[in-house]
């Protein structure tokens, strides 16, 4: 495979398939120079007096980290100037960002978890940045919160960069996925894998078990079945990962496939799941679709749900395609034979 640049692997996308045009190819080149940055800040660690936590919390109630501070500014400020975007939303930010004296009217909206993980920064473990893109509706009136309220099929671009042993950038625009990887001499991320396939089994799951007691029963069913191993209904032993930050868990699964699972459980009965809707699950689970896997929130294709409010959480099962098939069928029809 040709090592070629991430700016030459768009143009080509631009130019071969006519697939993006060339705005959508100059916003994606802004986001991944603002991942650059966000990876020089991360490598930095203490160094850079950019660990531990900020005096403030974000939308969601969770205490922010410095660099997730610094990661949110970061890609504003980038795509403030340098993209054809019309507003951004944030996890870090309450509300939208119109992007200012912006005439005629960007063209795209741009959603972000600018640091996926959080938890982990201090302790020195991936973590990541995950966005998506949607068009703007038609009808140049102004931009509000309801033009970012698009079902996740919707989407033209959706990626992420896990910040771990390589800094590695995922994306898709509809046609594949595809990794670069950064290469800190030349500052540039290099195509490393096009086409990306999840196989459509696997024996490693991922869950977090410490809220085993909190689960609904068809999510018990399958971890307990996978727990019983050769002796058990599924005839195979599994392994199980858990990494708590959904950008390294997820390129894992890209990369050798698996399941990951953050279902809805009793802990918070009236909230639908953990994870956000808009910016971790709607990307990642079109990424996912796009490598030959599956995601749902255990009912239904997650690129489907349309979302009615800007932070929506969601239930999230997805992963090699026969096994999310599997976990959704017991949400189903719990009496399916294994
Ligand atoms: P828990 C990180 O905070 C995150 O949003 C995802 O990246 C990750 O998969 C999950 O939460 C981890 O949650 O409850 O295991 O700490």
């Amino acid at each position: 495979m040709k090592r070629i640049s991430l700016s030459r692997y768009l143009v080509e996308q631009q130019r071969v398939d006519g697939r993006i045009p060339p705005q959508l190819r100059l916003l994606l080149e802004v986001v991944a120079r603002a991942c650059k940055h966000i990876s020089h800040s991360v490598n930095k660690g203490a160094l850079g007096d950019v660990l531990g936590t900020a005096s403030s919390e974000n939308v969601q109630g969770e205490v922010q980290k410095k660099l997730d501070i610094i990661a949110n500014e970061v890609l504003i400020e980038a795509n403030e100037w340098g993209g054809h975007l019309a507003a951004m939303a944030s996890e870090e930010m309450e509300g939208i960002y119109v992007v200012p004296n912006r005439y005629p009217q960007g063209e795209y909206l741009l959603l972000f978890d600018p640091l996926d993980g959080s938890s982990n920064i201090d302790v020195n473990v991936s973590i990541g940045t995950i966005f998506s893109v949607l068009k703007m509706p038609e009808g140049d009136r102004g931009v509000d919160e309801g033009d970012f309220l698009q079902a996740g099929k919707q989407q033209v671009a959706a990626g992420y960069c896990v910040y771990g042993p390589q800094t590695t950038l995922v994306l898709t625009v509809g046609d594949g996925v595809a990794m670069f990887t950064l290469d800190r001499e030349q500052g540039s991320f290099v195509l490393v894998q096009e086409n990306v396939q999840i196989p459509a089994d696997t024996k490693e799951f991922a869950i977090n078990m410490s809220n085993m007691r909190h689960w609904d029963a068809p999510v018990k069913r399958y971890v307990d079945e996978c727990l019983a191993g050769k002796e058990g209904p599924r005839g195979k032993d599994f392994n199980m990962r858990w990494i708590a930050s959904m950008v390294a868990d997820v390129h894992r699964i890209l990369t050798r496939g698996g399941i990951f699972m953050y279902p809805w459980d009793k802990r918070e009965p009236e909230k639908p799941g953990k994870l956000r809707l808009m910016y971790e699950a709607n990307p990642m689970g079109w990424l996912v679709e796009q490598a030959g896997g599956a995601a749902t929130n255990g009912r239904e294709r997650i690129l489907d749900i349309q979302p009615t409010k800007l932070h929506e959480r969601v239930s999230v099962i997805l992963g090699s395609k026969n096994e999310v098939e599997r976990v959704t069928r017991y949400h189903l029809d719990p009496s399916s034979p294994a």
